[in-house]
Protein backbone atom coordinates (compact mmCIF):
# COMPACT_ATOMS: atom_id res chain seq x y z
CA UNK A 1 0.00 0.00 0.00
CA UNK A 2 1.25 3.31 -0.86
CA UNK A 3 2.20 5.70 1.64
CA UNK A 4 -1.11 8.05 0.65
CA UNK A 5 -3.45 6.33 1.01
CA UNK A 6 -2.18 4.12 4.16
CA UNK A 7 -2.06 8.00 5.30
CA UNK A 8 -5.69 8.29 3.99
CA UNK A 9 -7.30 5.44 5.72
CA UNK A 10 -5.42 6.39 8.95
CA UNK A 11 -6.72 9.75 9.09
CA UNK A 12 -10.36 8.66 7.60
CA UNK A 13 -10.48 5.94 10.76
CA UNK A 14 -9.86 8.43 13.20
CA UNK A 15 -12.34 11.04 11.45
CA UNK A 16 -14.89 8.43 11.76
CA UNK A 17 -13.70 7.15 15.23
CA UNK A 18 -14.38 11.28 16.48
CA UNK A 19 -16.99 11.82 13.71
CA UNK A 20 -19.46 9.56 15.53
CA UNK A 21 -18.39 11.20 18.80
CA UNK A 22 -17.28 8.17 20.43
CA UNK A 23 -14.25 8.13 22.73
CA UNK A 24 -14.83 4.64 23.26
CA UNK A 25 -13.78 3.94 19.92
CA UNK A 26 -11.03 6.77 20.00
CA UNK A 27 -9.91 5.17 23.01
CA UNK A 28 -9.98 1.33 21.58
CA UNK A 29 -7.73 2.56 18.35
CA UNK A 30 -5.37 4.33 20.66
CA UNK A 31 -4.92 1.20 22.87
CA UNK A 32 -4.76 -0.86 19.75
CA UNK A 33 -1.68 1.00 18.49
CA UNK A 34 -0.12 1.82 21.70
CA UNK A 35 -0.81 4.93 22.01
CA UNK A 36 -1.82 6.59 25.37
CA UNK A 37 -0.34 9.19 26.80
CA UNK A 38 1.05 9.14 29.69
CA UNK A 39 -1.22 12.00 31.23
CA UNK A 40 -4.16 10.57 29.71
CA UNK A 41 -6.19 10.03 33.37
CA UNK A 42 -5.12 13.87 33.58
CA UNK A 43 -7.12 17.19 33.73
CA UNK A 44 -7.36 16.47 29.81
CA UNK A 45 -8.59 12.91 29.86
CA UNK A 46 -9.89 10.90 26.13
CA UNK A 47 -9.25 14.17 24.23
CA UNK A 48 -5.73 14.09 24.71
CA UNK A 49 -5.38 10.80 24.10
CA UNK A 50 -7.40 11.09 20.76
CA UNK A 51 -4.75 14.39 20.05
CA UNK A 52 -1.94 12.27 20.70
CA UNK A 53 -2.99 9.30 19.30
CA UNK A 54 -4.38 10.85 15.88
CA UNK A 55 -1.26 13.03 15.54
CA UNK A 56 0.97 10.17 16.30
CA UNK A 57 -0.28 8.07 13.30
CA UNK A 58 -0.11 10.82 10.97
CA UNK A 59 2.95 12.51 11.91
CA UNK A 60 5.25 9.94 13.65
CA UNK A 61 7.76 10.08 10.72
CA UNK A 62 7.32 13.59 9.05
CA UNK A 63 10.09 16.62 9.43
CA UNK A 64 8.96 19.93 10.95
CA UNK A 65 9.38 22.60 8.35
CA UNK A 66 13.21 23.68 7.53
CA UNK A 67 14.19 27.12 6.70
CA UNK A 68 16.89 29.06 4.93
CA UNK A 69 19.72 31.03 6.84
CA UNK A 70 18.01 33.86 5.48
CA UNK A 71 14.90 33.51 7.00
CA UNK A 72 16.70 33.81 10.29
CA UNK A 73 14.63 36.27 13.06
CA UNK A 74 17.20 39.22 13.86
CA UNK A 75 15.76 39.42 17.95
CA UNK A 76 14.97 35.99 18.92
CA UNK A 77 12.62 36.26 21.93
CA UNK A 78 14.35 34.56 24.93
CA UNK A 79 11.87 33.91 27.13
CA UNK A 80 12.72 34.98 30.72
CA UNK A 81 14.29 32.19 33.28
CA UNK A 82 13.85 32.10 37.05
CA UNK A 83 17.33 32.77 38.60
CA UNK A 84 19.80 29.58 37.76
CA UNK A 85 21.25 29.58 41.54
CA UNK A 86 24.40 29.53 42.91
CA UNK A 87 25.74 26.04 41.34
CA UNK A 88 24.87 27.35 37.57
CA UNK A 89 26.89 30.76 38.31
CA UNK A 90 29.81 28.49 39.46
CA UNK A 91 29.80 26.08 36.55
CA UNK A 92 29.42 29.39 34.32
CA UNK A 93 31.88 31.17 35.78
CA UNK A 94 34.92 28.49 34.89
CA UNK A 95 33.62 28.44 31.18
CA UNK A 96 31.08 25.37 31.46
CA UNK A 97 34.10 23.21 31.62
CA UNK A 98 32.37 21.42 34.42
CA UNK A 99 29.22 21.01 32.81
CA UNK A 100 27.77 17.14 32.54
CA UNK A 101 24.72 15.71 31.09
CA UNK A 102 24.26 11.75 32.89
CA UNK A 103 22.63 9.47 30.91
CA UNK A 104 21.70 6.76 33.11
CA UNK A 105 18.39 4.30 33.08
CA UNK A 106 17.62 1.76 30.62
CA UNK A 107 21.06 1.58 28.50
CA UNK A 108 23.96 -1.13 28.69
CA UNK A 109 26.65 1.63 29.25
CA UNK A 110 25.55 4.82 31.90
CA UNK A 111 27.41 7.55 30.84
CA UNK A 112 28.28 11.25 32.03
CA UNK A 113 29.42 13.29 29.46
CA UNK A 114 31.32 15.96 30.09
CA UNK A 115 30.22 19.20 27.75
CA UNK A 116 33.84 18.93 25.84
CA UNK A 117 32.80 15.26 24.99
CA UNK A 118 29.24 16.27 23.60
CA UNK A 119 31.20 18.98 21.25
CA UNK A 120 33.36 16.29 20.12
CA UNK A 121 30.45 14.47 18.57
CA UNK A 122 28.63 13.99 15.40
CA UNK A 123 26.15 16.98 14.73
CA UNK A 124 23.23 17.54 12.99
CA UNK A 125 21.97 21.71 12.13
CA UNK A 126 18.33 22.82 11.42
CA UNK A 127 17.28 26.47 10.77
CA UNK A 128 13.70 25.36 12.30
CA UNK A 129 10.71 27.90 14.31
CA UNK A 130 10.41 27.61 17.94
CA UNK A 131 7.04 28.75 19.29
CA UNK A 132 5.67 29.34 23.14
CA UNK A 133 1.64 28.58 23.78
CA UNK A 134 1.57 32.19 24.54
CA UNK A 135 1.48 33.17 21.11
CA UNK A 136 4.92 34.08 19.89
CA UNK A 137 7.56 32.50 17.28
CA UNK A 138 11.06 32.94 16.19
CA UNK A 139 13.15 30.95 13.49
CA UNK A 140 16.84 30.01 14.42
CA UNK A 141 19.55 27.67 13.63
CA UNK A 142 20.40 25.05 15.90
CA UNK A 143 23.35 23.06 15.99
CA UNK A 144 23.58 19.67 18.32
CA UNK A 145 24.06 15.96 18.84
CA UNK A 146 21.08 13.67 17.22
CA UNK A 147 19.85 12.27 20.62
CA UNK A 148 19.75 9.12 18.74
CA UNK A 149 23.61 9.18 18.79
CA UNK A 150 23.70 9.29 22.48
CA UNK A 151 21.03 6.85 22.65
CA UNK A 152 22.89 4.49 20.43
CA UNK A 153 26.54 5.32 22.46
CA UNK A 154 25.15 4.34 25.62
CA UNK A 155 23.42 1.36 24.66
CA UNK A 156 19.84 1.98 24.73
CA UNK A 157 17.98 -1.04 26.07
CA UNK A 158 15.13 -2.20 23.64
CA UNK A 159 12.57 -2.06 26.12
CA UNK A 160 13.09 2.05 26.38
CA UNK A 161 9.90 3.51 25.33
CA UNK A 162 10.56 6.81 26.77
CA UNK A 163 13.66 9.44 27.58
CA UNK A 164 13.49 11.86 30.52
CA UNK A 165 15.42 15.06 30.30
CA UNK A 166 15.90 17.30 33.51
CA UNK A 167 16.87 20.50 33.99
CA UNK A 168 19.82 22.02 36.59
CA UNK A 169 16.32 23.80 37.10
CA UNK A 170 14.43 20.89 38.91
CA UNK A 171 11.14 22.48 38.31
CA UNK A 172 11.91 21.57 34.61
CA UNK A 173 11.54 18.09 33.60
CA UNK A 174 10.30 16.86 30.53
CA UNK A 175 9.88 13.35 28.42
CA UNK A 176 9.51 12.25 24.87
CA UNK A 177 8.59 8.62 23.34
CA UNK A 178 10.79 7.04 20.95
CA UNK A 179 9.26 8.74 18.28
CA UNK A 180 10.58 12.11 19.39
CA UNK A 181 13.49 10.25 20.76
CA UNK A 182 14.91 8.88 17.67
CA UNK A 183 13.79 11.94 15.42
CA UNK A 184 16.43 13.55 12.96
CA UNK A 185 15.86 16.88 14.31
CA UNK A 186 15.73 15.86 18.14
CA UNK A 187 19.25 17.07 18.97
CA UNK A 188 21.24 18.16 22.12
CA UNK A 189 21.79 21.47 20.82
CA UNK A 190 25.05 23.54 21.55
CA UNK A 191 24.77 25.99 19.46
CA UNK A 192 22.70 28.35 18.14
CA UNK A 193 22.90 30.99 14.88
CA UNK A 194 26.75 30.05 14.68
CA UNK A 195 27.81 30.66 18.32
CA UNK A 196 27.84 28.56 21.45
CA UNK A 197 24.37 28.11 23.07
CA UNK A 198 24.00 31.36 24.77
CA UNK A 199 22.54 31.30 28.76
CA UNK A 200 19.47 33.30 28.13
CA UNK A 201 18.41 30.36 25.00
CA UNK A 202 19.46 27.38 27.40
CA UNK A 203 23.23 27.38 27.20
CA UNK A 204 25.36 25.54 27.25
CA UNK A 205 22.53 22.24 26.33
CA UNK A 206 19.28 22.15 25.52
CA UNK A 207 16.89 19.77 24.49
CA UNK A 208 15.57 21.07 21.08
CA UNK A 209 12.91 19.11 19.20
CA UNK A 210 10.92 20.77 16.46
CA UNK A 211 8.19 18.62 16.76
CA UNK A 212 6.71 19.92 20.02
CA UNK A 213 5.73 23.49 21.35
CA UNK A 214 8.58 25.34 23.00
CA UNK A 215 7.49 24.32 26.96
CA UNK A 216 9.33 21.06 25.83
CA UNK A 217 12.86 22.01 24.63
CA UNK A 218 14.15 22.41 27.99
CA UNK A 219 17.39 25.02 28.55
CA UNK A 220 20.48 23.69 30.43
CA UNK A 221 19.65 19.54 30.11
CA UNK A 222 21.75 17.74 32.72
CA UNK A 223 20.20 14.42 32.92
CA UNK A 224 18.56 11.70 30.41
CA UNK A 225 16.99 9.06 31.59
CA UNK A 226 16.07 5.84 29.63
CA UNK A 227 12.73 4.44 30.65
CA UNK A 228 9.93 2.14 29.71
CA UNK A 229 7.75 3.49 31.88
CA UNK A 230 6.54 7.59 33.88
CA UNK A 231 5.06 5.72 36.58
CA UNK A 232 8.04 6.58 38.60
CA UNK A 233 8.65 10.00 37.91
CA UNK A 234 7.23 12.78 39.78
CA UNK A 235 3.46 12.55 39.79
CA UNK A 236 3.58 10.12 37.42
CA UNK A 237 2.07 12.26 34.24
CA UNK A 238 4.86 12.12 32.45
CA UNK A 239 6.91 15.67 32.96
CA UNK A 240 6.29 18.89 35.10
CA UNK A 241 4.08 19.92 32.29
CA UNK A 242 0.39 18.15 33.29
CA UNK A 243 1.54 18.72 36.65
CA UNK A 244 1.03 22.52 35.81
CA UNK A 245 -1.85 21.76 33.47
CA UNK A 246 -0.23 21.71 30.40
CA UNK A 247 -0.23 18.72 27.81
CA UNK A 248 2.40 16.13 28.01
CA UNK A 249 1.95 15.56 24.21
CA UNK A 250 2.70 19.18 22.94
CA UNK A 251 3.32 18.30 18.91
CA UNK A 252 3.02 20.67 16.10
N1 LIG B 1 15.00 25.13 32.04
C1 LIG B 1 14.01 25.81 31.44
N2 LIG B 1 13.66 25.44 30.18
C2 LIG B 1 12.66 26.11 29.55
C3 LIG B 1 11.96 27.16 30.19
C4 LIG B 1 12.39 27.55 31.50
O1 LIG B 1 11.86 28.49 32.13
N3 LIG B 1 13.41 26.85 32.07
N4 LIG B 1 10.90 27.77 29.51
C5 LIG B 1 10.26 26.98 28.46
C6 LIG B 1 9.26 27.69 27.68
S1 LIG B 1 7.73 27.90 28.38
C7 LIG B 1 9.48 28.08 26.39
S2 LIG B 1 8.26 28.75 25.43
C8 LIG B 1 10.84 27.99 25.80
C9 LIG B 1 11.29 29.37 25.40
O2 LIG B 1 12.43 29.28 24.61
P1 LIG B 1 13.24 30.59 24.20
O3 LIG B 1 13.71 31.27 25.46
O4 LIG B 1 14.35 30.11 23.33
O5 LIG B 1 12.29 31.49 23.47
O6 LIG B 1 11.80 27.41 26.68
C10 LIG B 1 11.30 26.38 27.52
N5 LIG B 1 12.37 25.75 28.25
MO1 LIG C 1 6.38 28.72 26.72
Amino acid sequence: MSQISRRKLITGGIAAAAGISSIAVAGALARRHGLIPPDSSGIYGPGETLTYAAQRLLTRHSMAREFSRGDISQNPFANEVAPLGDEFNRIQAAGFADWKITVDGMAARPTAFSLAEIRSFPTSTQVTMIGCEEGWTYIAEWTGVPLSYILDRVGALPQVRYVVYRSIQPDWWESIDMADALHPQTVVAHRMNGTDLPVPFGGPLRLRLARQLGYKNVKYITRLTLTDTLKPFGKGLGSSSPEGGYAWYAGI
